[in-house]
């Protein structure tokens, strides 16, 4: 008998297609991802687009750059989306939801628009399209799924993946430990802009992606949502880990959860203290030559200064906060092996 190929998981006759009216009724098993799709076990991509797509719901209309997400969700003639999706090529998806954005504009309709991208998608060959959708002020939601490497090709390095890191393109070895250039600070870039919403958040913390979802959505104008999702395969940490991995990246200062509104930090996640940068880098393949040798040691620190100036940058530890936007409290890398300042750890 033939089969429709309509939905990962469920093969049915053709014919005879489950009505998607059927599924939103029954809220308690309805997910916008649903299951059966492809992703490597313990994917914190996977994790964060069922956690904001669930929240958006299957009402928005959804464009998806290219990248793992889109891979290991649309396999070959099956789709794991229970919602408009789009798949736009690597680089346009910010302009292919600026069109969309226009179309239902002109037709009277404020249906949401929603893109999802890796960070290859946002923080390189995405970055121009998505800052020309800023700035001519299109409806659109970006959500960024940062895994800091571009994983669906095999973990190459990307200007989000952290200075020290291996990846298949950033080999350590004789010469090098890893990585020589610094994570970009997306998040400045979008503040650059004045949007009228930024903020980041990660998968460890629900509440706080809900609240942040929940909010962009009902903004007017273009919003950017950056989530940090550790990925096992390219992290090289245990996939029952990637949780605690998400976690550890908030205690230790690394990335911090923050709201920015027109440009200016109006909330931040507050820290009770912080965890040394050892405990997050320690379960996680892809830094371990770092443990065990002087170089190793000196990226180590490195790291913890890095660490310690967002934490000083927003805040973190503070009981009354004052907010900067004052770039030099960043750690500034020049050349290999050199930071100008903000070496030394504040606390730890
Ligand atoms: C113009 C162009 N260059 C390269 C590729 C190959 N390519 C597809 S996905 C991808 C990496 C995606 O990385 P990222 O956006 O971080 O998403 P991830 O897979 O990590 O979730 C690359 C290099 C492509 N599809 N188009
Ligand atoms: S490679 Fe990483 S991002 Fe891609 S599906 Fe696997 S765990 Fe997820
Ligand atoms: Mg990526």
């Amino acid at each position: 008998m033939p089969f429709r190929r309509t939905q990962i998981g469920v093969q049915r006759p053709a014919g005879k297609r489950r009505s998607l009216a059927l599924d939103k009724r029954d809220k308690f098993r309805f997910n916008v991802l649903t299951s059966g799709h492809r992703a490597c076990s313990g994917c914190g991509e996977a994790m964060a687009a069922r956690m904001v797509t669930d929240l958006i719901g299957p009402g928005a209309i959804y464009i998806n750059a290219t990248g793992c997400l889109q891979v290991f969700t649309t396999h070959n003639e099956q789709s794991a989306w229970q919602a408009p999706w789009l798949h736009s090529v690597f680089a346009n998806a910010a302009a292919v939801a600026s069109g969309v954005e226009a179309a239902l504009s002109a037709r009277g309709k404020d249906t949401p628009v929603v893109v999802q991208a890796g960070d290859g998608g946002t923080f390189d060959i995405g970055l121009q399209c998505l800052s020309g959708m800023i700035e001519r002020g299109h409806n659109v939601l970006f959500v960024c799924y940062d895994n800091e490497a571009y994983m669906n090709t095999g973990v190459q390095r990307s200007s989000s993946t952290p200075h020290a890191v291996r990846t298949t393109t950033s080999p350590p070895g004789r010469l090098s430990e890893g990585k020589h250039h610094l994570k970009k600070d997306v998040l400045s870039i979008m503040a650059a802009h004045q949007l009228p919403y930024a903020a980041t958040a990660t998968v460890a913390y629900f509440p706080d992606l809900k609240a942040k979802v929940e909010k962009a959505i009902k903004i007017k104008g273009p919003r950017f949502l950056q989530v940090l999702s550790p990925c096992p395969l390219g992290w090289n940490h245990d996939a029952a880990q990637t949780i605690e991995v998400s976690r550890l990246a908030v205690e230790t200062g690394l990335f911090p959860l923050v709201e920015l509104e027109h440009g200016s930090v109006t909330s931040v996640m507050r820290l009770a203290q912080q965890r040394p940068i050892e405990d997050y880098l320690k379960l996680q393949g892809r830094f371990k030559h770092l443990f065990g040798s002087q170089n190793g040691a000196t990226e180590i620190r490195h790291l913890q200064a890095l660490a310690d100036a967002r934490i000083q940058r927003y805040g973190l530890l503070d009981a009354e906060t004052e907010w900067t936007t004052d770039t030099s409290t960043q750690v500034q890398r020049h050349g290999r092996g050199g930071y100008a300042q903000g070496m030394k750890r504040s606390s730890t």
